[in-house]
């Protein structure tokens, strides 16, 4: 048996087409029930759809084998107990510091607004510049707006959510992608199995 787990929303939509391509159909009947672990067409793979945040924790712990998730997750989880083996080159963005000016960013005591604490930490570190960080969970565009803080560290597709509320970005942070993840353990134990998904996705890709 294999357990693989999805991130909700937006990777969901562009996942479910690549794995029909690679012959792994789940159903609208199963997506669309309350149920939490789904069927596929081939008795010995489920799905389970979680918020993007579990994913790689249910990998790491064993509780799927494998996993698709944003690269902003993986750098904030830090990626322990599971390999990335694939770039899947879905639900692309970067990474970007952003404010309204360039001048805030001088800040003596730089507040930064983000939901990626660990990842903002390390970037900051790296540049050896001291911040204090903001941990919140969405709308991170309105922090610098309301004073809440003086720049944000949040993703950036075509920069109009930026641009909308008088933001610019003015360093790139990483460059990110949906990912295939595996549980380190599954791989060895179920090598042929998981090997044989990789490579039907990898084709169709
Ligand atoms: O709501 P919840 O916190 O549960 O989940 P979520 O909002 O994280 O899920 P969802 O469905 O939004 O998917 C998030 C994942 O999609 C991220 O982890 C990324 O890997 C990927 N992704 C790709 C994006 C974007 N592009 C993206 N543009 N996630 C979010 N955005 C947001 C961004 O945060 C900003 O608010 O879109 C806005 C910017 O878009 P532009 O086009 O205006 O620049
Ligand atoms: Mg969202």
């Amino acid at each position: 048996m294999l357990t693989i787990a999805l991130s909700k929303g937006r990777i969901l939509k562009q996942t479910l087409p690549l794995l029909d391509k690679a012959g792994l159909k789940i159903a609208d009947t199963e997506l669309n029930s309350r149920k939490l672990i789904l069927n596929s067409n081939f008795d010995d793979v489920k799905v389970i759809v979680i918020r993007a945040t579990d994913v790689p924790v249910f990998v790491q712990h064993g509780a799927a084998d494998m996993g698709i998730v944003g690269k902003d997750v993986l750098l904030e989880h830090g990626a322990e107990g599971l390999f990335e083996l694939l770039d899947l080159g879905i639900a692309k963005c970067q990474l970007m510091l952003a404010a309204s000016n360039k001048n805030k960013l001088k800040q003596h005591n730089l507040k930064v607004a983000t939901k990626y604490i660990n990842t903002a930490k390390r970037y900051f570190e790296a540049q050896s510049k001291s911040c204090e960080i903001i941990k919140l969970y969405g709308a991170m565009e309105l922090a610098p707006v309301v004073g809440l803080a003086h720049c944000i560290v949040d993703l950036v597709e075509t920069g109009n959510t930026l641009k909308a509320n008088g933001l610019t970005p003015f360093a790139h942070i990483a460059d990110i992608s949906s990912r295939l993840v595996v549980n380190i353990a599954a791989f060895k134990t179920k090598n042929v199995h998981i090997k044989t998904w990789i490579q039907a996705i990898e084709k169709n890709l």
